[in-house]
């Protein structure tokens, strides 16, 4: 799949909108996701044009894919959910329902999490 130029992450990367902006380095951006699911939200996106953790893993460098989970290592430090704990997520594709076509993780915390995902029925 191409990398759509004009996705509301790649708006948010250029300045164009804006975000509740937690940490920002070389490789990263996070911010708060607009429709939190949890008392914590956040959203982890690299900075270079990749479509989702499948291309990303593909065909970013090493570079931008250690610098990318190094950044969100951090934003959980940061946010001071590491002693509670906290589940990171990233959703790809149809199965997954992936909205936002810029790679992201979401960072989830700030009450018991549950079960990582709904059981399939046996
Ligand atoms: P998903 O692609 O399904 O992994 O989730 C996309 C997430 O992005 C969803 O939780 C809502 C969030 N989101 C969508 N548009 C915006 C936006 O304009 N600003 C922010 N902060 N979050 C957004």
């Amino acid at each position: 799949m191409d990398y759509d130029a004009d996705n509301i992450f790649a708006k948010i990367l250029r300045g164009e909108i804006p975000c509740d902006k937690v940490y920002e380095d070389a490789h990263a951006l996070a911010f708060r996701d607009i429709n939190p699911q949890t008392p914590v939200h956040v959203l982890v996106i690299p900075k270079g044009a990749y479509v989702s953790m499948d291309d990303f893993s593909a065909n970013a460098t090493d570079s931008e894919i250690s610098g990318f989970f190094r950044a969100v290592g951090h934003v959980a430090r940061q946010l001071g959910v590491v002693g509670d704990g906290y589940r990171f997520l990233s959703n790809i594709g149809g199965d997954g329902h992936q909205e936002v076509l810029h790679f992201h993780v979401h960072i989830f915390a700030g009450k018991d999490l549950g079960r990582m995902i709904k059981p399939i029925d046996k």
